[in-house]
């Protein structure tokens, strides 16, 4: 049968990592992958309800995320995680979690967008907030990212069309994946 991994996405809010997931999710089903996305909407809602966004508690959330993505490769789905994950530490510590199932189930996928082109799109006006001080401590206006040293794939969403994007993600599973 297909084999389980991690399909680590990374980037800034409005990059469009859940967009890009979700139609990445629709491509795996189709092939026949069992493919599970997690994202805020259903890990900060549930499993990690009681965490912020302070430094400590984002890498919390993230220490999680990555051990529950390790269990869902352990039991042969392509899960794919779509968080900022700000952090480079917290993003090699879910590689190890990973990587103790599988030495090759982690791919680390950077979302890549200009922060000017993510607070041009500003779907939820979160930007907007964070720079009138409603928000604090918001990723790329008061609290820093770490774009990603030597990740396996970048979908730069700035310069290519969603199409594009998700051609992009599904040509690397396809190379990648090959049992
Ligand atoms: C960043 C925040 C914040 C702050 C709320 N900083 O665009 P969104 O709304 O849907 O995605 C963002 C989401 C980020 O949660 P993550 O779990 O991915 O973050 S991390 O990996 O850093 O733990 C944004 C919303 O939550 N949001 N406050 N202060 N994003």
């Amino acid at each position: 049968g297909h084999k389980g991994g991690v399909l680590w996405f990374t980037g800034l809010s409005g990059a469009g990592k859940s967009t890009l997931a979700m139609e990445v999710e629709k491509h795996l089903f189709q092939k026949g992958h069992q493919v599970y996305v997690l994202d805020g909407d259903n890990v900060r809602a549930g499993l990690n309800a009681n965490l912020g966004f302070s430094p400590e508690e984002r890498t919390e959330n993230i220490r999680r995320v990555g051990e529950v993505a390790a269990l869902f490769a352990d039991a042969g789905f392509i899960c794919i995680t779509a968080f900022i994950s700000p952090y480079q530490a917290d993003r090699d510590r879910a590689r190890g979690a990973a990587n103790r199932i599988d030495s090759d189930a982690f791919h680390e996928i950077h979302v890549s967008a200009d922060l000017n082109t993510c607070e041009r799109r500003d779907p939820k006006g979160l930007y907007k907030k964070a720079r009138a001080g409603e928000i604090l401590d918001f990723t790329g206006v008061s609290a820093p990212y770490e774009a990603p040293a030597t990740p396996e794939l970048v979908v730069d969403t700035d310069a290519k069309d969603l199409a594009s994007c998700v051609e992009q993600v599904v040509d690397y599973i396809d190379r990648t994946f090959r049992v």
